[in-house]
């Protein structure tokens, strides 16, 4: 398998700092932000340095360090968004959408992280 990354998507574009952001936080290897269009009270978005398309393209080619500080990032973020059920707080859901049919608008790896009001269930009807 192989990917091919548009570098001139959106993310990459802020993470060049050409296109200015609301950061949560930044690491070495990662950068969350707030989505400019919020679908729920908590509306992050985590995503990584690397030039990376979706979740399959970032488990196959990144580093373990750059795979860490992802993941790591993701709970501190929940964390930090006080979202977290293990702190008492009332939850949250990531979601990783990729290509087509998961109606991937932006083709660099993201993770929304949502919470802060009651998410229904998962899926809608198809
Ligand atoms: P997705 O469908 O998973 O690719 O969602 C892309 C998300 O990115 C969508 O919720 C809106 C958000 N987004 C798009 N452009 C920008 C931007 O320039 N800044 C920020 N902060 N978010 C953006």
């Amino acid at each position: 398998m192989s990917y091919t990354y548009d570098p001139e998507n959106i993310f990459a574009k802020i993470l060049r700092g050409e296109i200015p952001n609301d950061t949560v936080l930044e690491t070495e290897h990662a950068l969350a932000f707030r989505d400019i269009m919020p679908q729920a009270p908590v509306h992050v978005l985590v995503i990584p340095k690397g030039a990376y398309v979706n979740y399959d393209h970032f488990a196959q080619e990144a580093s373990d360090a750059e795979i860490i500080g992802f993941n790591r990032m993701i709970g501190q973020v929940c964390r930090m968004e006080n979202v977290s059920p293990g702190d008492g707080d009332t939850g949250y859901r990531l979601i990783a959408n990729a290509g087509a049919d998961g109606v991937q608008d932006v083709p660099h790896l993201h993770v929304h992280i949502l919470g802060g009001r009651g998410l229904g269930r998962m899926l809608n009807p198809a």
